[in-house]
């Protein structure tokens, strides 16, 4: 792409729309609130955006959109959880400092590909 090699932004990993609810702050739980919202992998950030509707992949941009909040993904640590939800395809992230999320999706493939993706970019930063 022409803007691989730009180091002044971060490389767009993966974007697209998934559901999620945070369920934990602190290690403190929350009640779940499920949403869909566009996610962004972009550097170790995974970065969420509220509405689908105004929000898409191609308009992300520094400054452009305004996201409505970022996980740090350095030290987090993702892991399948289909029994903390009724929902299908379900898997959970925590990070370093115990905020936890859901994500899910209804498409198999889709999940089983952020999955991987998100594992990626932790494993990586881990061994840096
Ligand atoms: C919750 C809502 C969630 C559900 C959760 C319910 O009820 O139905 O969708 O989670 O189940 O408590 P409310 O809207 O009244 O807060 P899942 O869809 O992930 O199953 P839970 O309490 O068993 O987590």
């Amino acid at each position: 792409s022409p803007d691989s090699g730009d180091s002044t932004s971060p490389e767009l990993e993966k974007a697209g729309l998934l559901n999620r609810t945070k369920i934990a702050e602190g290690g403190r739980k929350l009640r779940k609130n499920w949403s869909p919202a566009w996610v962004v992998l972009v550097g170790n950030s995974l970065v969420f955006f509220k509405d689908p509707k105004t929000q898409s992949p191609s308009s992300w941009r520094p400054g452009k959109s305004r996201p409505e909040s970022s996980v740090d993904l350095r030290g987090a640590q993702l892991q399948w959880a289909n029994d903390l939800s009724s929902k299908k395809n379900v898997f959970k992230l925590r990070t370093v400092t115990g905020n936890e999320f859901l994500l899910q999706s209804e498409t198999d493939s889709l999940i089983r590909e952020w999955y991987g993706t998100i594992q990626g970019v932790i494993s990586r930063r881990v061994s840096l």
